[in-house]
């Protein structure tokens, strides 16, 4: 297949946009443009010329070099000088030029002046007002430009749950007192309570004098209002992430409530399910013909589709509608189910607090039984244990055990999983546990082929009890370490190991699918919240949401358990 006149112009272009945008010499660019055009508008095919022999310098404007670069094209497909120049140049600044708006030379100020290099650099220097202070930009197009990325998603920033909920709430709690508002709900993947979200998806009832958009556009958290209107408004806040509201009428607010928490691939699973029954479903109500037969709340939209109420954070369409169908949704499981926490720290290393201070903190939220998991010496850093300090430790918690009442402190160590997958302790001092977490926290970088040998040979050792943290991972900041979940989790259930569901919003680590894999394959999980301080110990939440995404149910978490039925479940005669 020969390369098209418009491929080499193409090529020509997008030369001369880089150029540009790196500042480079007017003529340079404009000679590439030129032979763009030129070649662009030629009635016959530049390979053909080539073919036949022709010399390409007798076209308009192509001399030498421009002509071996066309014959470069036209042998190869590509041009390696353009390759060069998009490995040189940052990728984010290639992708400002999709702005609408925004050609070569406007990036090329941006990115000077402002320092601007990606499309969430951009957002932010014009909600700052920053763009329409350059000259050649007016306050017209930062408008446009806010406009434009206020659709858009990728690459924007995302939030994760706990920041996402911290601004919800108090808006919510806002919205809720302006006068005439009913109803005041955030649906989206934050009602999906997905680990990180793109933006707030607020639904309000209200009657339609109501002023709740005055009152949204003056909230104290508001940056910048992108749109207002009667019954749709946006606003981006301080921190950055984009809040939609729309008031919806009463008899519709169940379908628009389901159609905004989506997620969209549930939806249009729905909605097929709807069509085949003569249904046309969207976020307004369900409709046979003109005739609204369902709607006012989201338990009568699926009614209306032959299901039972699906819980919103098994909204993926990953087998949700399916089980629905069946009458299989499992019954998932609720903060009120935990009996305990087992992954704590103390001052003893890295925690804020004493044992006795986490105790009582863990004791007020009705618990009845923590586990003490300070670090093991291997992290040194944070003084963690030896064996000798940890015997006295143990110590200390039996004789606290004798007078703290309602509440059971059990013996535990967050042990280092080694590179050989050895634990950073000896056997004697693990035996002497109750339970035991153990976890990897170094030699993040292994293949995944020693990465998982390790974690099964750790779990070989007869102390282990607790994997914890299983894939290292840190929500936007660290990868999880290559590993083989499913060997991992088969070799837990082997071995009557437990997985850890660390409840931290930084790590949710187990992830939703691996949740949902571990309980598909028969493994018992632990929702723990790797506390440092008293008040992480209320950050469970966060781990019984992500338990509620994996599809978990009370059975499948052993720390619904009472003690007694723990120790019996969880591995090794102790
Ligand atoms: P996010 O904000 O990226 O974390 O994810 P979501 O799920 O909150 O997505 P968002 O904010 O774009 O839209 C909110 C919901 O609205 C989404 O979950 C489903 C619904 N939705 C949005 N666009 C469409 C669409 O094109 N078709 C359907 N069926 N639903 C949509
Ligand atoms: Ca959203
Ligand atoms: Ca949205
Ligand atoms: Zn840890």
């Amino acid at each position: 297949m020969p390369v098209h006149n418009s491929q080499i112009a193409e090529i020509f272009n997008n030369l001369a946009d880089m150029l540009e945008i790196e500042g480079a010499n007017e003529f340079r660019v404009r000679a590439y443009r030129n032979a763009a055009r030129v070649v662009g508008d030629l009635p016959h095919p530049v390979s053909s010329m080539i073919e036949r022999g022709e010399k390409l310098t007798e076209l308009p404007g192509v001399g030498k070099d421009l002509a071996g670069k066309i014959e470069e094209i036209v042998k190869t497909g590509t041009l390696s000088l353009l390759k060069q120049e998009e490995s040189r140049l940052p990728p984010g600044l290639r992708q400002l030029m999709s702005v609408a708006g925004l050609g070569p030379k406007r990036v090329h100020a941006l990115h000077e002046q402002l320092g601007v290099a990606t499309i969430s650099d951009l957002r932010k220097a014009a909600l700052r007002g920053r763009v329409s202070a350059l000259r050649g930009f007016g306050k017209k197009t930062e408008q446009m430009i806010i406009e434009e990325l206020a659709g858009r998603k990728e690459g924007l920033k995302r939030f994760k749950l706990r920041a996402a909920e911290e601004i919800a709430d108090s808006l919510v709690v806002c919205l809720r007192k302006i006068d005439g508002v009913g109803r005041v709900e955030v649906a989206g993947s934050y009602r999906r309570k997905k680990e990180t979200v793109g933006d707030l998806d607020v639904l309000v009832t209200c009657p339609l004098t109501c002023p709740v958009m005055d009152g949204f556009v003056a909230y104290g958290d508001v940056l910048k209002v992108i749109s207002k209107g009667a019954t749709r408004s946006s606003a981006v806040f301080r921190s950055g992430i984009q809040v939609d509201v729309r008031v919806v009428p009463e008899e519709s607010y169940g379908a628009a409530l389901h159609y905004f928490t989506g997620s969209k691939a549930h939806n249009i699973a729905v909605r097929l399910r709807g069509v085949k029954k003569g249904l046309k479903i969207n976020e307004y109500g369900v409709f046979r013909g003109r005739q609204r037969v369902a709607g006012r709340t989201e338990e009568d939209v699926y009614a209306s589709v032959g299901l039972p109420y699906i819980q919103p954070e098994l909204r993926e369409n990953l087998g949700e509608i399916e089980a629905a169908e069946r009458n299989e949704l499992p019954d998932l499981i609720t903060e009120k189910d935990i009996r305990g926490d087992l992954h704590i720290h103390t001052k003893e290393t890295d925690g804020r607090h004493t044992i006795l201070e986490m105790a009582e903190a863990a004791r007020a939220l009705g618990y009845g039984y923590i586990a003490i998991t300070d670090h093991s010496k291997r992290i040194a850093m944070a003084h963690g244990f030896d064996e000798e300090r940890l015997a006295k430790r143990n110590e200390e918690i039996d004789r606290l055990n004798e007078s703290f009442k309602g509440m059971l402190l059990l013996k535990s160590i967050e042990v280092d999983i080694l590179e050989d997958g050895s634990l950073d302790l000896a056997d004697w001092a693990l035996k002497g546990l109750d339970l035991t977490v153990c976890s990897v926290h170094s030699k993040f970088n292994l293949s995944r082929e020693k990465q998982t040998e390790r974690l099964i040979r750790a779990m070989d050792n007869p102390y282990f009890s607790i994997l914890g943290h299983p894939s290292g991972r840190l929500i936007d900041e660290r990868k999880p370490y290559d590993v083989d979940m499913e060997r991992v989790i088969e070799a837990a259930r082997q071995r009557g190991c437990a997985l850890e569901l660390n409840a931290h919003p930084d790590r949710l680590d187990l992830a939703d699918i691996d949740c949902k894999m571990a309980r598909d394959m028969g493994a018992k999980i632990v929702i723990s919240t790797d506390a440092h301080s008293r008040a992480d110990l209320t950050l469970m939440r966060f781990g019984v949401a992500q338990a509620r995404r994996g599809w978990l149910g009370p059975d499948d978490v052993l720390n619904t358990k009472t003690w007694p039925e723990l120790k019996r479940a969880l591995k090794g005669d102790r």
